[in-house]
Formats: structure tokens, sequence, C-alpha cells
């Protein structure tokens, strides 16, 4: 009989299935009911934190994400629960300090989470080291966290076998726990999937695990491809919301490796069940809109034009703004052109909004670099990091002619700013974490505070002004 290696699911319901699909509008009253259900199943994890979860969940949902992570904790008692961290960036849009960063990773693990998964848009991993070590220091002092290291996964000249093989041995080097490869466009056909993890796996002993998205219709089978070669851990989301711009379906993959020797293991009636639970929600958000018909099917033009799901609404919203929806091909055309003049970074958060962005204002003021964004310049002056193709030389001295640039890691320049943060705000500070809600969205954050203390001290909502962020008291 061959060697049993039953293959692990990450179960994304909670963070990114909802985020692909509806714009990361889930509440915590959804989520908390099915919990101790899918505690049940022995998934490897339930992915249930990250910035798009943060960032609406006091934008939108008026709800403090601590408070939600402190509740599934509480609901979750086997299964480890993972968030997706932006490197430097925590789970905002600019570079932090390394105290913030640290902070950071201590009250994740703190309010429960096991698994960070960290994860650069430049793969740039000295962005990466910080938030590896703030991990490894709470792991050695409380026996809780693993640092699993993503690799954004994209494709271009420099992104050859040996480029992703050497990064892999130096994620290891790094102490990290795990590698994750991080394909948000769904880029990674099959037999290509075979090739990476077969050489990925011959030079790290590090479990090895796989996120992909549904948009190109191929995801399913490069998880067979990757599993047949080796993958640790795949990444799914139960059937309700999974396909389209979300994961694989994980009762598909569970019935797939079914009596191989990578059987999961799970109970398909326990995940028909909750499935069942969370069938109704997507009716509701089909019926209320939330949930667009347009992202359940194949998109295969993300193969062509290599662009993330959501960096391609924030596109049309843009060109919607200006009255230019007619403009979309020659944004999509300008997309690798400003991708290649930056260096060929992967397209994700925040690059891919960086790239999009400047594409747009690119075509749109019918001159190259007329006009550079505040990100643009920052990518070009170093400050997001090093990319792994040189910069343009001619668009550096068109967009920052004369300024200094710089090759050390971006938050070696960085003063510590805790103490500054937590003055800003302290007023509002009701738990230390406020302090890390601040630092990453400050203004947002600052309305949640505002709304809670309204909620804390019974406004009537009814005059409540939420339009201008006004609660009388
Ligand atoms: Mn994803």
């Amino acid at each position: 009989m061959a060697e049993q290696k039953p293959v692990k699911i990450m179960e994304t319901v909670l963070r990114d299935a909802h985020q692909s699909l509806i714009a990361t509008r889930m509440p915590t009253e959804m989520m908390l009911p099915i919990v101790e259900k899918m505690d049940k199943i022995g998934y490897h994890a339930v992915e249930c934190w990250g910035g798009a979860t943060f960032d609406a969940s006091l934008r939108f949902l008026k709800e403090d994400p601590w408070d939600r992570l402190r509740k599934l904790r509480d609901g979750f008692k086997n299964t480890k629960l993972q968030m997706l961290f932006r490197g430097q960036n925590i789970l905002g849009y600019r570079p932090y300090a390394d105290d913030v960063v640290d902070s950071f990773v201590e009250k994740s693990i703190a309010n429960g989470i096991d698994i960070i998964r960290i994860f650069d848009c430049l793969n740039d991993l000295r962005n990466l080291q910080e938030a590896v070590n703030a991990t490894n220091k709470v792991k050695k002092q409380e026996g809780r966290g693993h640092a699993q290291v993503a690799l954004s996964y994209t494709l271009g000249d420099a992104y050859t076998l040996e480029y992703w093989t050497d990064m892999a041995k130096k994620i290891e080097e790094m102490g990290a726990d795990s590698i994750c490869i991080k394909d948000m466009a769904g880029l990674l056909v099959p037999y290509k999937a075979s090739e990476l993890i077969t050489a990925m796996k011959s030079v790290t002993k590090l479990p090895i695990q796989l996120h992909t998205h549904y948009t190109s219709g191929v995801a399913s089978m490069t998880y067979l491809k990757a599993v047949e070669a080796g993958v640790d851990v795949i990444d799914c989301a139960i059937s309700p919301f999974a396909m389209g711009t979300s994961q694989p379906a994980t009762e598909v993959m569970v019935e797939t490796f079914k009596g191989t020797p990578y059987d999961t293991g799970y109970d398909q009636n326990l995940l028909a069940e909750i499935a069942d639970y969370f069938r109704p929600y997507r009716d509701e958000c089909l019926a209320s809109g939330l949930l667009n018909p347009k992202v359940m099917g194949v998109d295969i033009k993300t193969l062509l034009y290599q662009v993330p799901g959501g960096m391609l609404s924030n596109m049309v919203s843009q060109l919607k703004e200006q009255n230019a929806e007619d403009k979309y091909y020659d944004v999509l055309k300008e997309i690798p052109q400003v991708r290649k003049d930056l260096g060929e970074p992967p397209l994700v958060t925040p690059s891919s909004q960086i790239v999009g962005t400047q594409a747009v204002f690119n075509v749109l003021m019918g001159e190259r670099y007329k006009m550079a964004t505040k990100e643009t310049k920052a990518v070009l002056r170093g400050e997001y990091g090093q990319t792994v193709k040189p910069m343009s030389q001619e668009v550096i001295d068109k967009v920052i002619p004369g300024e200094k640039r710089i090759t050390c890691r971006p938050a070696d320049l960085l003063e510590n700013e805790m103490d500054k943060l937590e003055s800003e705000m302290k007023e509002w500070k009701q738990q230390d974490e406020d302090v890390l809600s601040y630092a990453l969205f400050p203004q947002v954050a600052t309305d949640f505070f505002k709304y809670r203390q309204a909620q804390q001290e019974k406004v009537d909502m009814s005059v409540a002004d939420t339009k201008n962020q006004a609660y009388p008291v």
C-alpha cells in the first residue's frame, strides 16, 4: 500500500472567501453560530483575520476586529486560527516602524492567532524579517505562534524556478516555520504547479502551503497537481463561498482525494452541514447584490493581464469616477508597462493598487508619468523595498529627479512610533489594541472609536448623523 500522506486544508470562509466574493462584509454574528461545527472538522487551520477583514470591520460593520478575534478564539477550541500579515506594512498600506510590527504580532497571538502568514508585495524578504522574529520571540515565550512566509506568486522574466527555489532556501534560513505560495490572481496553472512544488520540495524541508483563487478556472486542477507533487496544505472555501474569485470548494477537494494516499479524512456529512449553514447567507448576498454573479464565473483575462480581481474592480471604479470607462482596455495594456518600469513586482496589495492607479493616471493624462502618485514616488525611492528587477532609470529621472534613493531595509530608517501613535489617540483608548487599530487606519479607527463611545453612552442612533460620523451624546 502506498504511503499515506493526507493533504491538509485551511478553510478560508471567514477571511479570503468573503473578502473575494462579498467585499469582506461577513459580520461576526454570521460566523459564531457555525464555529462549533467547523471546529470538529480537523482543518489544518481556519483563516479568519487580515487587512481587509480588519478594515471592513471598523469601517463598514462597526465592529472591533480584536473583539471578533477573541470571540472566534473562544469558539475554536481545537482548530488553529490563521491571519494574513503584510510584512512591514502590517495590515495597512504604509511601512511601519519595527516597534509597531512587534506589538501587532504580540497582540495578534495574545488575542488568539496561531499562524501568521507574512508576505511582502515586492517579495523583499527584508520586509518580512521583523515580523518573523517577533513571531519567533512570542513562540519562545508563550509556546504559541507560527511564522509562515508567503511568496507572492507572479509571472515574468525574473520569476524562474531558480528564483523560487532560491527564495525557499532563504525563507528557511530566516527562521520561518513554513512557506506559502500565495497566488492571489490564479496565475499558477496545473503543470507549472507540479514543477514549482517539486523544485521547492527539493531544496527545503519546510511544509509548503498553496493558496490560489478560482478566477482563471484552473485552481482545483492546480491543487491536484500540487498535492501529487507533495504540497502539504491547500487553501479551500466551503462550497457556498467557493469558486469564482474565491478558492476551490473544500468538499470537492476532500472528495477528490478520498481513498487515495492524500485522503484528508474529513467528514463529508459534517462539511455538508457547514455548507447548509452558509447557503442561505449566500442567497441573501446574491439577492441584495452584495454577491455579484459576475465574480462567480471564469475570467480568463486574468491570465492574459495577470491582474488580481480586487485591482480590476478598483481600476473600474477609478475610471468610472473620471467618466473614462471607455479607457478600460488602454489601462489594462498600460499595467504591464508600469509594472516593468517599477521593477516588475508581483501585483498584490499594495503594489497592485500602486501600479493600477499609476496606469490609470498615465492613460488619462495622455502622457506617461506626467503625474505620479505619492506611492509611485515612494516605490521609485526604494521606500517599499527592493524589486526583483531594476526600475526604469528614465522613469526615476522623470519622476524623482535628483532625489536620494534608499537601498537599505526601509524600516531601518523609521523611528519607533508606538508612543507617538498612542499620544495621538489616547482620549479613545480603552484597550492596548486600540492603539494598533489607530496605527493602521487612523481615520477609520477614530470614527469607530467615536461610534463605540456613543454606543456605550447609549446615544439614540436614530438621531445620530452616521454619514458625518456625528453621534450626539
Ligand atoms: Mn487570496
